[in-house]
């Protein structure tokens, strides 16, 4: 079984690791999909009914099953992006990345300095890394917490290399349904639209010229499967939400076939 607290390592080394996607605030569905075949797990307090707590006892549950534990912020909580990772956190999705200067405010939460502005209190980090002491996971969080940028709208695509350019970005997360909502101006939501694949392979493009790591949402399993094959290599595939709604549909389908 893959450890935790190794993402970055992974990423870095150009495997594709599918991201288990969590809405629902419960230590006990984090351990089910934890303990599946997702590579890592993210907690999503954007669109998803987490609080700190919950946060917390997800991202312990998720450790526990041997994954490393991401966690989508709400837009513009910078504030919590420094809790998460302070919480054993291996990356942070921040949302609605519109701006270079978006870009730094994520880095300053998540990085310590020189590069960020991060402050010290990272004991659950430690506890659940088996961190020796601070030197060992200073030493550690410089180059393994990855701050990771959300490109979703044409603001952000018009600044994709002033984003990718501030220093301690080590990523951009492609969030497909909001880049279809924006770039038809609110006409239609289809992450899969033929409007935005162009869009979506110059992301993946500039982010790879940078030397950062591309990352996306997928919607369903076709769909991730071929944003992988075109060099995404953090990839969700929907969220609990799906897997149960998919989960129970296949089991009456197969159920009731004549
Ligand atoms: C999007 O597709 O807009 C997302 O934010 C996916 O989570
Ligand atoms: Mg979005």
């Amino acid at each position: 079984m893959a450890k935790a607290f190794h993402l970055a390592e992974s990423l870095r080394a150009g495997e594709t690791t599918f991201l288990g996607w969590l809405c629902t605030p419960s230590a006990v569905i984090a351990d089910m999909v934890a303990r599946t075949g997702f590579g890592a797990v993210n907690i999503d307090m954007q669109h998803g009914w987490h609080d700190a707590a919950s946060v917390h006892d997800t991202i312990h549950a998720v450790i526990a099953a041997g994954k490393p534990a991401v966690v989508r912020i709400a837009v513009g909580d910078f504030a919590f992006a420094s809790r998460a990772v302070d919480m054993g956190a291996e990356a942070v999705i921040a949302p609605m990345i519109n701006t270079a200067a978006d870009a730094a405010a994520l880095v300053d939460a998540v990085k310590y300095p020189p590069v960020g502005k991060r402050s010290w209190g990272p004991g659950r980090a430690m506890a659940l890394g088996g961190f020796a002491d601070a030197q060992a996971y200073i030493d550690w969080a410089g180059t393994e917490t990855l701050a990771i940028a959300m490109i979703e709208t044409p603001e952000a695509v018009k600044n994709l290399e002033a984003i990718l350019a501030v220093p301690g970005i080590d990523g951009i997360f492609v969030g497909p349904s909001d880049l279809s909502l924006t770039m038809s101006n609110g006409a239609f939501v289809d992450g899969r639209s033929l409007l935005i694949v162009d869009t979506v392979a110059h992301i993946l493009a500039t982010t790879v010229r940078h030397g950062k790591i591309p990352t996306m949402f997928a919607v369903g399993p076709a769909h991730a499967k071929a944003v992988a094959a075109a060099g995404y290599r953090l990839v969700a595939i929907g969220s609990d939400q799906d897997y149960i709604a998919q989960g129970c549909a296949d089991l009456i389908a197969a159920a009731t076939r004549e």
